[in-house]
């Protein structure tokens, strides 16, 4: 299963025009992964690595194959839709199955394109969405509440503190706080697991700025606008820009970037970004049938590394062959590394390092 991040905001606001950059500019690698979702407001992002390509000159292998995320547009959020309108809750199962949220708000002037609240507020807009969140949020607490101060008053400790902490949150989120910007501790976060609260989930802002202000983004001023907290990612990006961007070749891109004064397409930035947000990092396997990226979360060990290959690399698990990724570069590869002493053998309990070029020793 890759990860996914839903695209939300109001209409108008360049989700879709954003959403079919993303994927018309990589149609054609998506043709590799037949494993992912077939829908057509799902699409398959490959993850952007330059290693990748520094690796396969060493190694000439016959396919290359990035890390991938997927991106689903996610329609109908408008002011009351937790209340039936538009489309009503529809949009809330499509965000409960996201890993992550991307919110895209409006900050470019057309005079052509309708702002459904007429002028260009950001700020508003974020808290419109994120209204409409948290009212979702919000029943399911207090359904659960229902539930769980009866069980509390049954003696059981687990329960009462399973309450409190609902009680305590409650409030807060009722007040406007998105439940991931509450301090809570990772023991809460695993308390509230089962909740599956659609603003426990991760979010990044996407400001859609006019291709005139891209260059100039100030983050800080653009925080301070938006009112969010210095721990939310904040990603400048002009959906226009990147539309027109679609049918050029790299060279063409790289000559309209600089133009704008720009080093990379918005896209680039935002896949990465939005790899980071999820705490993920990437190992390499690196032979002359593939180079490959793989995806792990932040701190898994190698047999979790090896179980995202295949289930029986994990279960069968004996120890991994790993080179760090400037030692295979320095020095031509896996036989020169290995003549230099550079290659490591580690067991269970070694934790994988971003980079990382691994072979799995395993037992079937
Ligand atoms: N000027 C300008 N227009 C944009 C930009 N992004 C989207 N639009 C236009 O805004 C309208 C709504 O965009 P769309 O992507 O369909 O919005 P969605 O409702 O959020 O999916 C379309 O006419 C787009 O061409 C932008 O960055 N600049
Ligand atoms: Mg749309």
């Amino acid at each position: 299963m890759a990860l996914q991040i839903g695209i939300v905001g109001l209409p108008n606001v360049g989700k879709s025009t954003l959403f079919n950059a993303l994927t018309q500019s990589q149609a054609a690698q998506a043709a590799n992964y037949p494993f992912c979702t077939i829908d057509p407001n799902v699409g398959v992002v490959e993850v952007p690595d330059a290693r990748l390509q520094e690796l396969a000159k060493i190694v000439s292998p016959e396919k290359i194959l990035p890390a991938i995320v997927e991106f689903v547009d996610i329609a109908g959020l408008v002011k009351g839709a937790s209340q039936g309108e538009g489309l009503g809750n529809q949009f809330l199962s499509h965000i409960r199955q996201c890993d992550a949220i991307a919110q895209v708000v409006r900050h470019f002037k057309d005079g052509d394109v309708i702002h459904v609240h007429d002028n260009v507020d950001p700020k508003r807009d974020r808290e419109i969405i994120e209204m409409e969140l948290l009212l979702a949020d919000l029943q399911t607490i207090e359904k659960r509440m229902l539930k769980s101060a009866g069980e509390a008053r049954s003696g059981d400790k687990t329960k009462a503190a399973y309450h409190a902490l609902l009680e305590k949150i409650k409030p807060l989120m009722d007040a406007g706080a998105l439940a991931i910007n509450l301090d809570l501790s990772d023991e809460e976060k695993l308390m509230l697991q089962d909740l599956h609260l659609i603003t426990l989930k991760p979010i990044m802002m996407i400001v859609n700025v006019s291709d005139s202000e891209i260059a100039t983004f100030d983050e800080n001023a653009m925080r301070a606008e938006l009112g969010v907290p210095a721990t939310t990612k904040i990603i400048p990006i002009s959906a226009k820009i990147e539309a027109e961007l679609v049918g050029f070749s790299p060279e063409e891109s790289a000559e309209f970037l600089k133009d704008l004064g720009l080093k990379e397409t918005g896209l680039h930035r935002l896949i990465r970004e939005a790899f980071d947000l999820l705490g993920l990092q990437t190992y390499f396997t690196a032979g002359v049938k593939e180079v490959r990226a793989w995806t792990i979360k932040k701190g898994a060990t190698a047999p979790q590394a090896a179980g995202v290959i295949h289930t029986d690399f994990e279960k069968g698990f004996i120890r991994a062959e790993v080179i760090a990724f400037n030692d295979f570069i320095a020095h031509g590869g896996e036989a020169g590394a290995k003549e230099k002493g550079l290659m490591r053998l580690e067991g269970k309990e070694y934790i994988v390092k971003d980079g990382d070029v691994m072979h799995f020793r395993f037992q079937s």
